[in-house]
């Protein structure tokens, strides 16, 4: 069996296309939905990100800023902005691309963002509202991502086995309590997991957030499983995911591919929290 491939890509464009019409019937309300991205030094896979991001919004009418700041930006500067981004009505959406310049405390940043603004879902108010189940908050939009796919891809959820390898705040363990409140039956591996790879076998939907280059091979994968490569990794020039997608795409039932998958669907979703965000207002 060889695995279908989820043309996120395409399901992203899809998503655009509906929110184009949203944005267009907002903007003649007089509410045309804003985003202001944050860009602080020169992070080379950050700039191409911001500017996928810039294009996607302009493609579909969301007025967006992106305020590139120098790699000396001091604390008082970026948090002098966002106070002024927080106060500013004609912003529904604030983004500060991650990671940040050293000196530069991320969680304190991420604190100042008021919470409304907060379209990556990344403030511990939205955080929050994910763990409690309160549905008014932003979800961070590469896990909403991944659910959207594997919603849209047809595959059952309830009930199901979920595994997701990695528990950072921004992929791993969203993803996980987005699929724990569809009701699937979760697991949360990490670095100190002691078989991985045991894990992974028992997973109906499988998903790699873990950073580390063709991680999961074909024999952690049980046949016709559902495998959503999160992960990004540049290896001799060209982009890898986590997992091994030649060997596993043998096994599974259907596979993401990098790129092409996850990638497009974060902005789709960055997207639709700023159109959401306006709505709202
Ligand atoms: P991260 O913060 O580095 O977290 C990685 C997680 O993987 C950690 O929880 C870590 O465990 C775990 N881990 C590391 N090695 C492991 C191993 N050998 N076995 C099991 N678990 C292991 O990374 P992230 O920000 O979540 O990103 C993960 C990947 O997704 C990266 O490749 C990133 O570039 C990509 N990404 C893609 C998108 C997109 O839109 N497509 C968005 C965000 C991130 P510990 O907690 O124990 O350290
Ligand atoms: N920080 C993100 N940092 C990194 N892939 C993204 C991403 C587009 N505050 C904040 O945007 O949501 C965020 N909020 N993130 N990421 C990763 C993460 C952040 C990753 C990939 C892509 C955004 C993307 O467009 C393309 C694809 O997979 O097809 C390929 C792009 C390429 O490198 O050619």
């Amino acid at each position: 069996m060889t695995a279908r491939i989820i043309d996120g890509k395409g399901i992203a464009a899809e998503i655009r296309k509906e929110l184009a019409q949203k944005v267009a019937d907002l903007t003649v309300q007089g509410k045309l939905p804003g985003l202001d991205v944050v860009l602080v030094g020169d992070n080379p896979a950050s700039a191409v990100y911001v500017r996928n991001k810039e294009k996607a919004c302009r493609e579909i009418g969301i007025n967006s800023t992106i305020h590139r700041l120098s790699e000396a930006t001091t604390r008082e500067e970026l948090l002098g902005l966002i106070d002024r981004l927080n106060r500013d009505t004609t912003v529904h959406g604030i983004l500060v691309q991650l990671p940040l310049p050293s000196h530069l405390d991320e969680d304190e940043v991420i604190n100042a963002i008021d919470p409304e603004k907060d379209v990556d879902g990344f403030h511990p108010i939205n955080a929050g509202k994910l763990q409690v189940g309160d549905a008014d908050g932003f979800v961070p939009c590469t896990p909403a991502g991944v659910l959207e796919l594997v919603k849209r891809q047809g595959a059952a959820i309830q009930g199901q086995q979920v595994v997701v390898v990695g528990r950072s705040n921004i992929v791993g363990k969203p993803a996980a309590l987005l699929f724990l409140r569809e009701n699937a039956t979760v697991t949360i591996c990490h670095s100190r997991t002691k078989d991985v790879a045991a894990e992974c076998r028992r997973a109906d939907i499988l998903i790699a957030a873990v950073g580390r280059p063709q991680l999961i091979k074909k024999d952690w994968v049980k046949p016709g499983a559902v495998v959503i490569d999160v992960g990004i990794n540049r290896v001799d020039g060209k982009l890898v995911g986590d997992v091994d997608y030649e060997e596993v795409r043998q096994v599974a039932g259907a596979i993401t591919p990098v790129p092409g998958g996850v990638g497009p669907m974060t902005i789709a979703m960055l997207l639709k929290a700023t159109v959401e965000a306006a709505a709202r207002e």
